[in-house]
C-alpha cells in the first residue's frame, strides 16, 4: 500500500502534459558497471518508471540512440565538473552532444549514481522538466547515520511504530524483504550508516558479535551494502567478562586489549567492510571504563585500536552524566555533565574514535539549549545525534515535525572560530578540518504498516535524511519533496498538509512544557503531562516550581555556572535575563511568574496562554485534515485522522494540568478569565 511505499510511491502518472513532454527520456536505460550498487540504482529506476509510466524502460549497454538515462561512474561521458565531486556525490545532467541527447547520472563512485537515481525519480514525482537538468550534489556530511534502538526480543526502546523489524524472539527475522525496503527508504534520502541494535545492550546482544549471530549480522549487512549503507553494531563495554572470558573490562588491561583485537578480527573475517562499534558506557547504570579508574578516552581507544587494522571505527556516545544524583544538591547539574566529562579529554582520541553528541546538554526536549561541546571540541572527531523518534516529542501520536528544530540546532552560531560557526559547520568537519564527522539520529521506524506509527511522521524521517545531506535547504524545500512524492501533486493536499507540518511543532511546545524547561512527563515512558513526574527524583531534571517563580538557575552568577561553558557571546547572551531568548528562559533562569517577557506578558500568563492556544491549534489541525477526506486513500486519512483526536484529548490533558497547576501554586489568575480547574 502507499502507506507502505512512503516517499517511494510512484504513483502513475495521470493528466498528459508533463508525460507527452517527458516520456521521451524514460524508455531505455544505459549501465555501464554492473556492482551491486548499481544494480540497486538501475532496479530503483525501472521499477520506478514502470509504475509511473506503465512502461517498462529496455537496458542497454552503450549510449546508441536519443534519449537514454545513462548510469556511469566513468568521466569519458561530457559530464562537467566530475573532479569537484566527494565519494558520494553525483552529477545529473541532460547533455545534448552533436549526435545524440541523453541523461547522465553520473556518480564518482557507484553510491553517488545510487543517489542520483534517487534523486531523478524525486524530480519525476514533482513533475520537473527533463529536457535540461543541471543538478551537482555533493553530500555536505560524511557519516550520515540512522541508530537503531531494537532489542533482540523484538521491542525497541522508545519505538511508537511497532516491533522491531530486525528481530524478534531473540532471533533475526526472516522477513529479509522489509529490511531491504528500509534500505531503500535510508538510502533514497542518502542514509549512509546504520547501527541495528540498541545502546542498551543486554545479555542477548551482547552475543552479536559472536559466531552465534554473526552470519546473521552479515545477511542484514549484505542487504544494506548494497544500498550503499554500513553496518554497525552497539556492543556492550563489558563483553570480555559478559561473554564469559575475562575477569576484567579495564581498557589498560592487556588481556582485555587483546581480547578486542581478537573479537574485531571474528566480526571482519565475516563482515569485510563492517563500520564499526556504536558505545554507551557509563551511561544510565551502563558498564564502563568509570569502573576501573579510567577515562573515556581510554576506553574508547582500546577498541579504536582493536578496529583500526580493518578500517573500522568507534562511536562514542557524551550523553554521560549521573542518573542517580541527589535532587535536593542544586549544584549539580546535568546539564553540565558531557561538557564536563569530555571537553578535558580533547585531542586524547584516536583518529578513529568519533564522539556522538546529543543536539542538546539534557535528552532531546521540545526545546533546550544546544550542547555547548559543539566548538569546544577542536581536535576531536565528532557526530551530532539527533532523536528522530519522538520520545519527548508526542510519540507519533502527536504531530510533531522535527525538521523546523533541527534546522534551527543546525544554524546556531556557536561563535567557536567567531561569528559565523555555526553547528553545521562544526559537524560537517569543515571548521576543525575533522577527518570523520557527520550526523546520527535515532530512528523512528517499526513493523507497522506505515513504519512510523503516524502517517507524517514519515516526513521525519525522510527529512533528517535531506537536511543532513544538505543542511542549506530550507524547511520548506524539504517538506515540499516529501509531500508530494508521498501525497501527489494535488495543491490542496500539498497546501494543507505543508501547513499543518510547519505549524505542528510550535503547537506541541504550546501545550506541553514552557520557555524550554522541559520534562514534566510521566517517568519511565515518557507519554503526558507530570509536572512533578521527576522534580523529586534522582534524574538531574528539575524545573524548581514552588510558589513564587520556576526555572532552573544555571548562570555563573547564582546558579550552576553551565552558561560558562559556552564561548563569550552565547555565555553573555544566556547569562543575562535580559538577553536570554524567551523560549529558554526556564532554562538559564529561575524568575517569579510575574516576570515580564519580551513578548510583553508575564510569565504565569503566557504559561495560559499556550496551554489554551495549543489546545485550539491541535483542534485546527484536525479541521485541516478533514478538508482531505477523499482526496487521500482511506488507510492513510484514518490512520492521521485517529491520531489527530488522540492528539487533541491528550492537549487539553496537558492544558488542564499545566495551567492548573501553576494557578494553585502561584495563585495568580487568568487575565483572561479561562476556565482552570
Ligand atoms: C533517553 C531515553 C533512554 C535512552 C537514552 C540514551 O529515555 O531510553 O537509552 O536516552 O540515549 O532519551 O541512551
Amino acid at each position: 500500500t502507499e502507506a507502505y511505499k512512503g516517499w517511494l510511491t510512484y504513483k502513475k502518472i495521470t493528466g498528459a502534459n508533463w508525460l507527452n513532454e517527458n516520456n521521451k527520456w524514460l524508455r531505455t536505460i544505459v549501465v555501464k558497471d554492473h556492482s551491486e550498487v548499481m544494480k540497486s540504482a538501475k532496479n530503483e529506476l525501472v521499477n520506478a518508471i514502470c509504475e509511473m509510466t506503465d512502461e517498462e524502460p529496455t537496458l542497454a549497454n552503450a549510449v546508441e540512440s536519443s534519449y537514454q538515462i545513462l548510469l556511469t561512474t566513468s568521466k569519458d561521458n561530457n559530464v562537467e565538473s566530475l573532479d569537484e565531486l566527494n565519494e558520494d556525490g553525483y552529477v545529473i545532467q541532460t547533455i545534448h552532444s552533436n549526435d545524440r541527447s541523453y541523461i547522465s547520472l553520473t556518480g564518482k563512485t557507484d553510491k553517488g549514481v545510487l543517489y542520483a537515481s534517487f534523486h531523478f525519480l524525486r524530480l519525476i514525482q514533482t513533475r520537473t522538466n527533463l529536457d535540461n537538468l543541471n543538478i551537482k550534489e555533493n553530500p555536505a556530511n560524511q557519516y550520515r547515520m540512522i541508530n537503531q534502538w531494537d532489542n533482540m526480543d523484538g521491542s525497541i526502546e522508545r519505538g511508537y511504530a511497532g516491533e522491531s523489524i530486525f528481530f524478534e524472539n531473540n532471533k533475526f527475522t526472516t522477513n529479509l524483504e522489509r529490511i531491504k525496503d528500509y534500505a531503500r527508504l535510508l538510502s533514497s534520502v542518502g542514509i549512509n550508516a546504520i547501527s541495528i541494535n540498541n545502546v542498551n545492550v543486554h545479555a542477548v546482544e551482547t552475543k552479536l558479535i559472536t559466531d552465534e549471530f554473526l552470519p546473521d549480522v552479515a545477511k542484514v549487512a549484505e542487504i544494506f551494502r548494497n544500498y550503499a549503507i554500513k553496518t554497525f553494531l552497539s556492543i556492550n563495554y563489558a563483553s570480555p567478562m559478559q561473554l564469559g572470558d575475562l575477569k576484567t573490562a579495564d581498557p589498560l588491561n592487556e588481556d582485555v586489549r587483546q581480547w578486542w583485537k581478537e573479537k574485531a578480527k571474528d566480526v571482519y573475517r565475516v563482515i569485510p567492510d563492517f563500520g564499526g562499534f556504536v558505545v554507551k558506557a557509563d551511561s544510565e547504570h551502563r558498564p564502563g571504563p568509570f569502573t576501573y579508574d579510567r577515562n573515556h578516552a581510554d576506553g574508547s581507544n582500546m577498541l579504536a585500536e582493536a578496529l583500526e587494522p580493518f578500517g573500522g571505527v568507534v562511536i562514542w556516545r557524551c550523553f554521560v552524566y549521573n542518573c542517580m544524583q541527589d535532587w535536593r544538591d542544586r549544584k549539580t547539574d546535568r546539564a553540565r555533565a558531557a561538557y564536563d566529562h569530555f571537553k578535558p579529554l580533547d585531542g586524547q582520541f584516536h583518529d578513529n574514535v568519533i564522539l556522538q553528541i546529543k543536539n542538546g546538554p539534557m535528552d532531546f526536549q521540545v526545546r533546550e539549549a544546544n550542547s555547548p561541546l559543539f566548538g569546544a571540541l577542536t581536535e576531536t572527531n565528532q557526530i551530532l545525534e539527533f532523536q528522530v523518534t519522538q520520545e519527548y516529542t508526542g510519540q507519533q501520536r502527536h504531530l510533531c515535525y522535527l525538521i523546523p528544530q533541527w534546522k534551527e540546532i543546525l544554524e546556531f552560531d556557536t561563535f567557536a572560530k567567531g561569528q559565523g560557526t555555526p553547528i553545521k559547520r562544526i559537524v560537517d568537519g569543515s571548521t576543525f578540518e575533522n577527518k570523520l564527522s557527520g550526523i546520527a539520529a535515532v530512528s523512528n521506524i517499526g513493523n507497522d504498516n506505515n513504519w512510523t506509527g503516524h502517517q507524517l511522521a514519515q516526513a521525519n524521517l525522510y527529512g533528517y535524511g535531506r537536511l543532513i545531506w544538505n543542511p542549506d535547504l530550507s524547511t520548506e524545500e524539504i517538506t515540499g519533496e516529501w509531500v508530494r512524492a508521498t501525497f501527489g501533486n494535488d495543491p490542496e493536499v500539498v497546501e494543507q498538509i505543508t501547513t499543518m507540518l510547519h505549524d505542528s511543532w510550535p503547537i506541541y511546545e504550546n501545550y506541553t512544557s514552557p520557555l524550554g524547561v522541559g520534562w514534566m512527563v510521566n517517568p519511565n515512558h515518557h507519554y503526558g503531562p507530570n509536572v512533578d513526574g521527576y522534580e523529586y527524583s534522582v534524574w538531574g531534571t528539575y524545573h524548581f516550581a514552588d510558589w513564587q517563580g520556576i526555572g532552573v538557575d544555571r548562570t555563573v552568577k547564582s546558579g550552576t555556572g553551565y552558561t560558562a561553558q559556552y564561548f563569550k557571546e552565547n555565555a553573555d547572551m544566556y547569562e543575562s535575563l535580559d538577553s536570554c531568548p524567551d523560549e529558554l528562559l526556564l532554562f538559564f533562569h529561575h524568575v517569579p511568574y510575574t516576570h515580564k517577557l519580551k513578548s510583553g506578558v508575564t510569565v504565569i500568563q503566557h504559561i495560559y496562554n499556550t496551554h489554551f492556544e495549543g489546545v485550539e491549534q491541535a483542534i485546527g489541525l484536525n479541521e485541516r485534515w478533514s478538508k482531505l477526506k477523499g482526496k487521500i486513500d482511506e488507510e492513510r486519512y484514518d490512520n492521521v485522522a485517529n491520531r489527530l483526536e488522540v492528539q487533541i484529548e491528550n492537549a487539553k490533558q496537558w492544558r488542564d494540568i499545566i495551567n492548573t497547576y501553576f494557578f494553585r501554586k502561584s495563585g495568580i489568575n487568568d487575565e483572561k478569565n479561562r476556565t482552570i480547574y
